[in-house]
């Protein structure tokens, strides 16, 4: 009786831990799917195999090491190339409705261009799709997630306005070569971060620095490129392939840092900037008014002839409006937003344009990134801010994830996963229409600048090991459990983790509980 009741105590207190989560419901509805993902540059490997073209992180990480945290590069990476099966079983294992990936478009199409084809890039991801589709996974495939082929770079790349025949050119070959197992379609990843790059940001493309001028040129094209492939998978494939198109954003919630009028100002212009300059096009029509406003009233106070924003013409407008059947979010984190002035020595600048600083302390529990604190209750804020925004869209959670602190007992990642998990769950409650979610990311990779120096997996990678052998983290058992369960069962981490310790737990519990009625009785 002297131990038992010590260990009810524990176990009651990891139960009453779990309750912490304030869940609304745990239940997923029905038709709710669970995910996770990888990209192509970050997982593949084989980055010069069987034909494979260069492309700017090959360029980048080549030529420009200094600018890795661990001067490392992704020549290997997690070798997915190599290991198909194996990934496809552990997939298998996780039990997830859908595995999203993307294309190398440097591994299809080795010189950018649609006129020559390499038939190994074609093999690759047939195999891939078809080991998925034959362990009941299905493919949510992105066809760029920041790789682009460095040739097409060297002509201005996403600053260059051909460049929207060309992505619709290898857009094509991937619909006509694998659209028929293809469910979902996500033409870009984070835009923003990938546009920003032609501006004042450190990231590929290295060589283009053009704040305030090559990121707007890069966000128009990407948005016509956008609608181009949309267009073109819904008049020539959609009726036969029946799948679906969209596009991935990133969005933080921008808390105003103050409760001055500037501050509550500054972080709904921040989203307007980040998010509603590419939402606003596709899902209401044409940029924000007020990033309209504002880049052209900098662009004539610097003596710019026109507006630094390029414009839309109203058969553009037309044409970029309603082309995306889902709107997929990547939300990691919170931040604190406030007024202006920023800390820019010359014009034109991007930041200077939005006039948004970013309080670089805040509260928020840290993780070993300095930008992503965890802050489940801002995901909740921004699913119910697309909701009001954008007329209640279809929304896919396309990524959300936390790095750890290189342990396989990740109980951080679970944290964040179930509060994450939980305000979703309270987002549908308040009417939200989200139907996916997916966990970035399946494997630690490479993580862009920081390399291999943050571990973003539920299964962890050995990177010195040839064979880079994969191993579950706790997390991956507790993802596996939700899915399974289609519910955030508050006290599934003693209940099944196999552990011994669990079944001593349940053991404890049971006699615990029986010791209490056999007492009740007594008295
Ligand atoms: C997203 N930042 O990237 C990407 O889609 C993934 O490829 C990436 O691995 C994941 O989030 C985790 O970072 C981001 O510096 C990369 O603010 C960097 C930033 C944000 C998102």
């Amino acid at each position: 009786m002297a131990v038992l009741v010590p260990l009810v105590c524990v176990c009651l207190l990891s139960f009453a831990k779990g309750q912490n989560l304030e869940l609304s419901s745990d239940e997923f509805p029905e038709d709710f799917l669970f995910g996770t993902a990888t990209s192509a540059y970050q997982t593949e490997g084989a980055w010069n195999v069987n034909g494979k073209g260069e492309n700017i992180w090959d360029y980048l990480t080549h030529n420009y090491p200094d600018r890795i945290a661990d001067g490392s590069n992704a020549d290997i990476s997690c070798d997915t190339y190599h290991h198909v099966e194996d990934d496809v079983a552990i997939l298998r294992d996780l039990g997830v409705d859908y595995y999203r990936f993307s294309i190398s478009w440097s591994r299809l199409l080795p010189n950018g261009f649609s006129h020559e084809i390499n038939d190994d890039a074609v093999r690759y991801y047939n195999f891939l799709i078809d080991a998925l589709l034959n362990n009941g996974i299905t493919p949510m495939v992105t066809l760029y997630h920041w790789d682009l082929p460095q040739i097409l770079q060297k002509l201005g790349g996403w600053s260059n306005v051909n460049i929207v025949d060309y992505f619709t050119d290898y857009a094509n070959v991937a619909f006509e070569n694998f659209g028929d197992r293809v469910r979902y379609w996500i033409t870009f990843n984070e835009p923003d971060l990938f546009c920003e790059a032609y501006g004042a940001l450190e990231f590929a493309p290295i060589e283009v620095k053009a704040d305030g001028i090559g990121d707007y040129l890069c966000s128009h094209h990407v948005l016509l490129a956008h609608a181009s492939a949309y267009h073109l998978y819904n008049e020539s494939f959609k009726t036969t392939q029946r799948g679906s198109l969209g596009i991935a954003l990133s969005s933080r919630w921008y808390l105003p840092n103050t409760t001055s009028v500037e501050d509550i100002e500054a972080a709904n212009r921040f989203l307007q900037f980040k998010v509603g300059r590419f939402a606003h096009p596709i899902y209401i029509g044409d940029y924000p008014e007020i990033v309209k406003n504002l880049v052209a009233i900098r662009s004539q106070e610097e003596g710019f002839p026109y507006s630094r924003l390029p414009e839309f013409t109203p058969t553009e407008i037309d044409y970029i409006r309603g082309s995306s059947d889902f709107f997929g979010l990547n939300f990691y984190t919170a931040e604190l937003a406030a007024n202006g002035p920023q800390n820019v020595p010359t014009a034109p600048s991007y930041n200077r344009d939005h006039n948004v600083v970013i309080e670089p302390e805040n509260p928020w529990q840290a993780t070993p990134i300095s930008w992503l604190k965890v802050t489940p209750w801002g995901f909740q804020e921004v699913l119910i801010w697309l909701k009001n925004e954008y007329s209640n869209p279809l929304i896919f959670v396309t990524e959300n994830g936390v790095p750890d602190a290189e342990n396989y007992n990740d109980e951080e990642r679970i944290y964040y996963l179930r509060t994450h998990l939980s305000a979703l769950l309270s987002a549908i409650a308040e009417g939200v229409n989200v139907k996916m979610y997916t966990f970035w990311s399946l494997f630690d990779n490479f993580e862009w600048d920081l390399g291999y120096t943050v571990k973003f997996g539920l299964y962890h990678v050995n990177m010195s090991d040839p064979s880079r052998t994969r191993e579950p983290k706790a997390s991956a058992q507790i993802y596996k459990q939700i899915i399974n369960n289609r519910r955030l069962i508050i006290n599934d981490i003693s209940v099944d983790n196999g552990g011994p310790e669990s079944i001593l737990c349940n053991i404890c519990l049971i006699v615990g509980g029986l010791l209490i009625v056999f007492r009740n009785y007594l008295n």
